[in-house]
């Protein structure tokens, strides 16, 4: 070897280095952790991620998007230090500045306009402290009542009904290992295999132990395949193919009366009703067979063990409420629940969605699930917060009506911190108008997101990689997010960016935290005696035992595995049956817009994308936003595969490309959600909201489509300046 070559090796082998970067998945709520293995070979940097063998819920799996997600974080268009918008330019501030102007324009809106001018809107990717820290923000920094989150599309109507008849919320009432000794699954409106992809393997091997899997849902999926018996409903009529169910259930007897007797109420009435119930009317409004219908409920009724789950495509729809009440009126007939292998899970979404949702961010609600409205619960959060209740703001509006509060120029301000609502809500052309309204707008994100575009100052956060802190994954498990990576230099944890806001607004005393951890016990000491009681659980346990479940109220308890062994968390310990109402979507197919549309996920991105579009190994894998149609509909419609389509609903117009797939309903076409621009589906979506909980109709609009023939050489320029 030449003196210079090995010069030039030792040299290379002296500046290579070899890191092992402990890390958990940001995106979904199997919140599967790893070892990312940061190499770095002269000046370049290689990541590989490794599964965690050891992580009780993935076993040690993780699915492309935790494969690549580290490369958004080292993505180039990462933002570095704060951004002043200046006639459309963002140009660099210092911190300092950033926060001095921010605190001053909030503080003179308020002197003009009230407390009430400024929102706050947040996300269920924040850590446990973080959501509680915006929470307490929203009411003790700014003393807003406007605050909600994107966890309002997502979860809302399983967390409403599943506390209206169980009196807690906890998206699945077992642990997952459970789920293999389930003879009998209902997937309903779920499409896990894309969704979560590292639980799958927990139904196969349910499959193998002899399952019966049901699966309810307008297309075909991956998941949906591994259905013995593929329901293929109408978008929107989940509820009425259930009390079909029901019905047989009921009159051919698979009840489990002492369950029904001991732990339950309403039943009677539902026995009642069920006899008005006609299958043939069933079978014509929800497209599924009586036959199915009988078949799903006998296989349901007769299983020893069973479980129910439900996602989005039940939950997201004006009625979600309803629909995901009449599936908890099947397993309490059956009493398929509190029991080894028996129960119901509503299939929680982003990472941290089920302790997003638990401690203040919503707009009733305040830490450990307590109710904003309830004065004794005002008054302990008083007292841990050190204020007098008097000062506690009262109740708000769910995130999308404070859209309309913006639109009405009720409220002023806006500061959005982990989430892009300009694509993620409905109706998104009406929500963009009314962001327009706004004199103020502070986001917080790693990237100049659709809506962080349109924001006066954006201020960076750190990244999973960076930004320590716990979050509650979909069983219930609160588990610890270990940030081994340094953070950039000008770059804050979003935890640290409300301190200096607190700091700012001169709110020190209630916010200067040295520590996530801090923040956390904290937390622990508010939720306290709440139905989501996190008192017990400390940093030192989380890490020793691999994630503790709650509720757990004392360090000595163990947490909570399986919920409702021997009763339920309402006041008389009862769990309450619903009547049997039919539910219908708020619009139904017209001449004029003559076809359904239903929107969700594909497996390469992650919600509005701004992350996973960053990510070049997936964005290899998927470029594109598509629908997926029937190709005797597509050619009814003058449709080509693989072509420019519109899609318009009365309220906007997207344009994606064409997916033949004969998988799904012929009245029915998909799309998912994940692209922004004129790639949005959400310019075309639905903003009927449910009664209850506020859910916006995502898996009903009722469109029109037709092919971009005559403009499509100008589309197809706008769409490449548009999607780049
Ligand atoms: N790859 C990927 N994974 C994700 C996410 C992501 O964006 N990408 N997001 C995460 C988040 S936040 C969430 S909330 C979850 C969502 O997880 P899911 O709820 O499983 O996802 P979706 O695709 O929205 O909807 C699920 C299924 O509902 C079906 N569906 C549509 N309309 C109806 C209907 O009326 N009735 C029934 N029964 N089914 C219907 C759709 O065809 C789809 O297959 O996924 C999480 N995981
Ligand atoms: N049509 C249709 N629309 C839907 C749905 C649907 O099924 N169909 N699903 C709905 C559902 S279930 C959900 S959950 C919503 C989600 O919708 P959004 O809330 O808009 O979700 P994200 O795309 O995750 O937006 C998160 C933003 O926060 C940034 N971010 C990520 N992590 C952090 C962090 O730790 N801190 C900060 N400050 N920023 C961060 C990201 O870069 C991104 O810009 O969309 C809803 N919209
Ligand atoms: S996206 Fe979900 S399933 Fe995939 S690695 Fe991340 S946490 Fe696990
Ligand atoms: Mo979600």
């Amino acid at each position: 070897m030449s003196d210079l070559i090995k010069y030039f090796r030792e040299k290379q082998m002296k500046e290579s280095s070899e890191a092992i970067l402990h890390a958990r998945c940001p995106y979904c709520s199997m919140q599967c952790s790893m070892e990312l293995i940061e190499e770095r070979i002269v000046k370049r940097n290689r990541f590989k991620a490794k599964p965690n063998k050891q992580d009780p819920t993935s076993e040690g799996r993780l699915c492309m998007k935790g494969l690549f997600a580290h490369q958004h974080v080292i993505n180039g268009e990462r933002l570095k230090t704060p951004v002043v918008n200046i006639d459309g330019e963002f140009v660099s501030v210092s911190w300092e500045l950033a926060l001095e102007v921010i605190a001053e324009k909030w503080q003179d809106l308020q002197a003009e306009y009230g407390k009430d001018s400024i929102g706050v809107y947040g996300g269920g990717s924040l850590t446990n402290e973080e959501a509680y820290l915006l929470g307490k923000f929203a009411r003790v920094g700014l003393g807003t009542k406007y605050i909600d989150y994107n966890g309002r599309f997502c979860m809302s109507a399983a967390a409403s009904a599943q506390v209206a008849v169980f009196g807690i919320d906890r998206g699945i009432t077992n642990e997952l290992s459970e789920i293999a000794d389930a003879k009998c699954i209902i997937l309903a409106g779920t499409n896990i295999a894309e969704c979560q992809p590292t639980m799958m393997p927990y139904f196969r091997k349910a499959k193998k132990n002899g399952a019966f899997i049901i699966a309810i849902d307008p297309r075909e999926t991956a998941t949906t395949k591994l259905a013995d018996l593929h329901l293929k409903v109408k978008p929107g009529m989940d509820a009425n193919v259930v009390i079909g169910m029901l019905k047989v259930i009921i009159e051919e007897d698979y009840v489990d009366h002492s369950f029904v007797q001991e732990r339950t109420k309403g039943f009677a009435e539902v026995k009642e009703q069920v006899k008005t119930v006609s299958l043939a009317t069933v079978e014509k409004e929800t497209g599924i067979a009586q036959a199915d219908i009988e078949k799903a409920a006998r296989e349901y009724g007769k299983a020893e063990t069973g479980m129910v789950f439900t996602a989005r495509g039940v939950e997201q729809h004006a009625s979600g409420h309803q629909n995901v009440r009449q599936f908890l009126n099947l397993v309490l007939a059956t009493g398929k629940i509190g029991k080894y292998a028996c129960g119901y899970g509503a299939i929680t979404g982003q990472g941290n969605g089920q302790g997003g949702r638990e401690h203040g961010q919503k707009a009733d609600q305040l830490p450990g699930y307590r109710s904003i409205e309830n004065k004794e619960h005002r008054e302990y959060i008083a007292s841990v917060w050190e204020v007098d209740e008097s000062e506690l703001p009262r109740k708000g509006v769910s995130a999308y009506e404070m859209m309309e509060k913006i639109d009405e120029e009720e409220i002023k301000a806006l500061f959005v911190m982990a989430s892009n609502p300009i694509v993620s809500t409905p109706n998104s052309l009406f929500v963009q108008k009314a962001l327009e309204k706004l004199d103020f707008l502070v986001v917080v994100d790693m990237f100049i997101s659709e809506t962080a575009k349109m924001a006066d100052i954006i201020l960076p956060c750190t990244s999973y990689l960076e930004d320590e802190g716990t979050m509650t994954n979909l069983e219930g498990r609160v588990v610890f997010r270990e940030a081994e990576r340094k953070a950039p230099q000008d770059v804050k944890h979003d935890w640290a960016i409300l301190c200096e806001l607190g700091r700012a607004l001169g709110k020190e005393k209630w916010f200067s935290y040295e520590s996530a951890e801090e923040i956390f016990n904290e937390l622990r000491l508010a939720s306290k005696g709440g139905v989501a009681d996190y008192y017990g659980i400390t940093y030192e346990r989380i890490k020793e035992e691999k994630g503790v479940f709650w509720p757990c109220p004392k360090e000595e308890d163990n947490g909570t595995r399986r919920l409702f062994e021997s009763s339920f968390m309402t006041t008389d310990s009862l769990a309450s049956f619903t009547n049997l109402e039919f539910q219908y979507p708020k619009e139904a197919p017209s001449k004029k817009y003559p076809l359904v549309l239903t929107t969700g996920r594909v497996m390469e991105h992650y919600l509005t994308g701004v992350q996973t579009r960053r990510s070049h190994d997936l964005v290899q894998r998927s470029m594109d936003a598509f629908v997926e149609i029937h190709p005797n509909t597509a050619k009814k419609y003058g449709i080509e595969e693989g072509k420019l389509i519109r899609i318009e609903s009365v309220r906007g117009t997207a344009v994606v490309k064409s997916r033949f797939t004969e998988g799904i309903r012929e009245d029915t076409i998909f799309v998912p959600f994940h692209w922004g621009d004129l790639q949005s589906i959400n310019r075309v979506t639905s903003p009927a909201l449910d009664p209850v909980c506020r859910m916006p109709e995502f898996k009903v609009s009722a469109v029109s489509i037709r092919p971009v023939h005559q403009q499509q050489k100008e589309e197809e320029k706008k769409y490449k300046v548009l999607t780049g």
